[in-house]
């Protein structure tokens, strides 16, 4: 297992579609694996392969508390349906925006059709979190994020200020 490096804005990887795997094999497996670490290692919720230069459509997540078991899920070929008429909304934040957090309006119930960690077929609906979060992720695949749904101020801001953040890291590390 390994943690891999986590793409910021405005990294243009971030802004490709993904492709759809083609099989959930030991080598996709690996790569679930290393999401979820990367995932766990940056304190986040969910993850996109597109967040750590990867572009097929695999997302990770786990929702669980910080004093609750560990829930990891996995979700190939994620594809999202029937959404609910009711929007809500929530403050989100991205590991490929860091320190950014401003509120989106999402459907509140969506059905998402997905194949699993064992390339099994699963069919659910998702409401709450899992919800925000699937949609969030599932934005990644198609090259969009949170902060699109922002004025173009607030979201030339929020690059500019990941930027700043970026900058100040990488000085510590040298
Ligand atoms: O860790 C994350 N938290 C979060 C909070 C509110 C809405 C969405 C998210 S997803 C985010 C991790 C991430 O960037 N996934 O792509
Ligand atoms: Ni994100």
């Amino acid at each position: 297992m390994a943690v891999l490096e986590i793409r910021t804005v405005p990294d243009p990887v971030l802004k490709e579609v993904s492709q759809p795997v083609d099989q959930v094999d030991d080598d996709l497996r690996q790569l679930m694996d290393d999401m979820l670490q990367t995932m766990y290692a940056a304190d986040g919720i969910g993850l996109a392969a597109i967040q750590v230069g990867v572009a097929k459509r695999v997302i990770v997540m786990d929702l669980a508390g910080p004093d609750e078991e560990a829930q990891p899920r996995y979700f190939v070929n994620p594809v999202l349906s029937d959404p609910s008429d009711t929007l809500k909304p929530y403050e989100e934040g991205c590991l490929s925006v860091p320190t950014v957090y401003d509120e989106v309006e999402r459907p509140d119930r969506i059905r998402i059709r997905y194949l699993d960690y064992d390339g099994n077929p699963q069919d659910e609906i998702a409401e709450g979190m899992f919800a925000v979060c699937i949609q969030h992720e599932m934005d990644h695949l198609e090259g969009v994020l949170f902060i699109d749904y922002l004025s173009r101020l607030k979201r030339q801001r929020a690059v500019q200020k990941v930027k700043k953040v970026e900058k100040s890291k990488d000085r510590d590390a040298a």
